[in-house]
């Protein structure tokens, strides 16, 4: 099937807020996939729940949305019984660094060919604007009336150092610079993440398309070397301007579900034999 970004609409129309960052994102993936020109039913998307997991209705691919946390094992379960199968997270930053990020922490060291997208809009969305783990220090909200004491999570520093093999981070208001990241994420052999600014135009009053525009430069234009570690974690670390583009990136050669591969058969043939055994002591 011919892949344009009319076609990957599923009739649904996105009730998001007017103005919010998920909608630049849904192009700028819908965009990615008619540049990735692979067949559109070998993609498969798993959503989390918040206001960037509604996308499960609005694009017309094979999806599956399920708990608060969660996308991650579910991607898990689909790459290993389909290894064809370009595997694609969406998710938010409440879903993926607050309730899901033992899964996180543990994909990033198995390195499975899966890319994770999140919505990272600093704030829960969908249930009304609590401050989120990537929230600032001091954010208010009505379950934080005089400003939250924790202080953030830090994405791309996390991702690095637990060994992503490519970390890169987008923002929703450079949709063409962000579906580039996105493609080249997707086609990277190995477990990639993409960290997105996404203004929530509702809760969020202070990470604005203006804070962000006025703070953001592109990882590219600076000379930065994506090979190089230790300069991907400094800069993961700068706080005054924030960068964009790819931080980390590292060939590898193999994936978790390639090693897995010559297991499992293995394993498949044991569990034949054991639960003929078993089938055969019953008569
Ligand atoms: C296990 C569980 N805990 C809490 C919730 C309630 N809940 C639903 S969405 C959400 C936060 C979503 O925030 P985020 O992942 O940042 O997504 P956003 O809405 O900002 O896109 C929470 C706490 C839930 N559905 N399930
Ligand atoms: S609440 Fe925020 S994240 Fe959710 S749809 Fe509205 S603007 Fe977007
Ligand atoms: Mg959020």
């Amino acid at each position: 099937m011919t892949i344009n970004p009319q076609s990957l609409n599923s009739g649904v129309f996105p009730n998001w807020c007017p103005g919010c960052g998920d909608f630049a994102i849904f192009a700028s993936i819908k965009q990615m996939l008619v540049k990735l020109e692979t067949p559109i039913e070998n993609n498969f998307f798993v959503y989390g729940i918040g206001c960037h997991g509604h996308m499960v209705n609005f694009m017309k691919t094979y999806g599956f949305e399920g708990l608060h946390g969660r996308p991650i094992p579910v991607a898990e379960g689909a790459k290993l019984v389909n290894k064809s199968l370009n595997v694609i997270v969406v998710s938010g930053d409440g879903d993926t660094y607050g309730e899901g990020m033992s899964h996180l922490m543990h994909i990033m060291r198995r390195n499975f060919d899966i890319t994770v997208f999140v919505h990272d809009n600093m704030v829960y969305g969908l249930t009304l604007g609590q401050g989120s783990p990537t929230a600032q220090c001091g954010f208010k909200s009505r379950s934080t009336p005089e400003g939250l004491i924790d202080h953030p999570v830090n994405p791309i520093a996390l991702a690095i150092a637990g060994g992503a093999t490519f970390v890169a981070r987008g923002f929703a208001g450079d949709p063409v610079h962000l579906q580039n990241l996105m493609l080249e994420a997707v086609k990277h052999k190995g477990f990639s993440i993409v960290d997105i600014f996404q203004p929530c135009v509702t809760f969020n009053h202070i990470n604005t398309y203006q804070w962000f525009r006025e703070k953001v430069y592109k990882l590219e234009e600076s000379g930065h070397n994506p090979s190089d570690k230790m300069e991907a974690l400094r800069k993961a670390f700068q706080q005054d301007k924030l960068p964009i583009g790819i931080f980390y990136r590292e060939e590898t050669e193999k994936t978790y579900e390639e090693q897995t591969a010559t297991q499992v058969p293995l394993l498949s043939e044991q569990l034949k034999t054991d639960i003929k055994d078993i089938l055969e002591s019953m008569r």
